[in-house]
């Protein structure tokens, strides 16, 4: 497994950084550079800076770092492109670097830290933690002074894509708020569907309201604070919110090490924890939740990404225990009949549920990896281990899969429940940092 992991991502690789898959993302991804640059600092440690340092050559001057960094060399294999974001000279953005506009979930930080402790030697790559400290701090910023207006600790997203967990059934509730006509959304042609059977992409609906977004964003140049005055998406989402958090605790750290001040990262930390537990929690959920700021309510739909705010620490022990019991419960596992390989994007028993489309139900490993590092955190050690056996055992099964069915009992006519792209590359990542490798 582990050099079928390492070879994975060498066959992706592209230079100074490594795409996610080999066909369906041929460019830089703003989150799995982090994820990738885990699975090789214990092997190649100057690859995984060079991931790091790739990515926030696309870092524009407020401070936001875009989802993607486009290679010249793929020009033309993905949509939407650089062309249709049309980010070319929007103030601020890198003149020389191809962006899209919007941002994805600040791993970075934490990553950072990890990378750190993995380091073979800490006093050579000291200039590069530097940097990246900087460059890190610069993001943070940029969220709680563009993202978040009303200075409450928690940063909205603006585009179901700067989630990472883009076909939520949230963004439908979100969305089904939303009125806009046909003429609105301008002709485009996606190209995932040529690698990938439309039964485990998103749909069309999903993908006209994505492209709809990404036309109010450009046609105001991505202007911000002002574009966002009147602008129809804006949810505040737990996972986004507590890996900033994390993000902020490892900055903590690094600052500590790089003896700066560490003060605003303290202070960001301690609101969003905050913040999280006076609006994103759920009572009757039993957990975190997403918040519309437009329509000014949650959004009762029960996510993965609503129990990973235990990795920053804000539930306390009574919250935690009902995430857990929720974890444990039908809703994740399944039942003795019908059981469940841990842990489904979306609840098992919600109505949104897909086993097959994209985050509409699949087990992720990223998303395994995340909530593994909360569990740690609450003492949970039993469950964090079944959940990184369980996908150890799915990359065992099936292969290194983007996404996998989380029922562990396929139809009968079903060999294969790994989906998406396979040689995906924040899998084989992941399953090299879960191996020590
Ligand atoms: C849009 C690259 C990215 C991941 C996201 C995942 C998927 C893109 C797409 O692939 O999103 O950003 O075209 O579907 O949802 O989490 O970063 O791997």
């Amino acid at each position: 497994m582990v050099v079928a992991a390492k070879n994975v991502l060498k066959d992706n690789i592209l230079g100074a950084f490594t795409k996610p898959a080999p066909t369906l993302y041929p460019h830089q991804w703003n989150w799995d550079a982090g994820f990738i640059a885990l699975g090789y600092a214990r092997s190649d440690f100057r690859q995984a800076c060079s991931e790091m340092t790739a990515l926030f050559r696309g870092q524009w001057k407020n401070g936001m770092l875009p989802q993607i960094v486009f290679s010249v060399e793929n020009v033309g294999k993905y949509f939407p492109g650089y062309r249709f974001w049309d980010t070319n000279g929007v103030p601020g953005k890198p003149r020389n670097v191809r962006t899209s506009g919007i941002s994805m979930p600040p791993v970075h930080g934490f990553i950072l830290n990890c990378l750190l402790q993995l380091a073979p030697e800490t006093k050579t790559y000291r200039p590069f933690f530097r940097r990246m400290f900087d460059r890190i701090s610069l993001l943070h910023q940029y969220y709680y002074q563009y993202r978040d207006p009303a200075g409450e600790g928690l940063a909205f997203i603006c585009h179901p894509w700067e989630s990472g967990m883009d076909n939520l059934p949230t963004w439908e509730e979100v969305f089904n708020t939303i009125r806009f006509d046909d003429s609105e959304v301008p002709f485009y042609e996606r190209q995932d569907l040529e690698h990938v059977d439309a039964l485990y992409r998103p749909r069309k609906l999903s993908y006209d309201r994505y492209i709809y977004l990404v036309n109010l964003l450009r046609q105001q140049r991505y202007r911000e604070p002002e574009i966002w005055e009147n602008y129809p998406f804006q949810v505040q989402e737990p996972m986004f919110n507590a890996i900033l958090s994390h993000s902020n605790e490892a900055l903590i750290e690094l600052g500590e090490w790089l003896r700066c001040d560490t003060g605003r990262f303290r202070e960001w930390q301690a609101q969003t924890n905050r913040a999280m537990n006076n609006k994103l929690w759920s009572e009757s959920k039993g957990t975190y939740v997403s918040y519309d700021r437009v329509q000014r309510r949650q959004i009762p739909i029960t996510t993965a990404g609503g129990l990973i705010p235990l990795l920053c620490g804000a539930p306390d022990k009574t919250r935690a225990a009902r995430m857990i019991n929720l974890l444990e419960s039908p809703s994740f596992r399944g039942t003795p009949a019908q059981p469940a390989w841990m842990c489904a994007s979306t609840a098992l028993d919600e109505p949104g549920f897909d086993p097959r489309r994209y985050w509409r139900g699949p087990v992720w490993i990223n998303m395994n990896w995340l909530l593994f590092h909360g569990l740690h955190r609450y003492g949970c050690h039993t469950i964090a281990e079944r959940l990184r056996a369980d996908s150890l055992e799915l990359v065992r099964q099936y292969g290194f899969w983007e996404y996998f069915n989380p029922w562990k009992n396929l139809p009968e006519d079903e060999t294969n429940g790994g989906y998406g792209s396979n040689q995906f590359s924040w899998t084989a990542a992941l399953t090299l940092d879960w191996l020590g490798m």
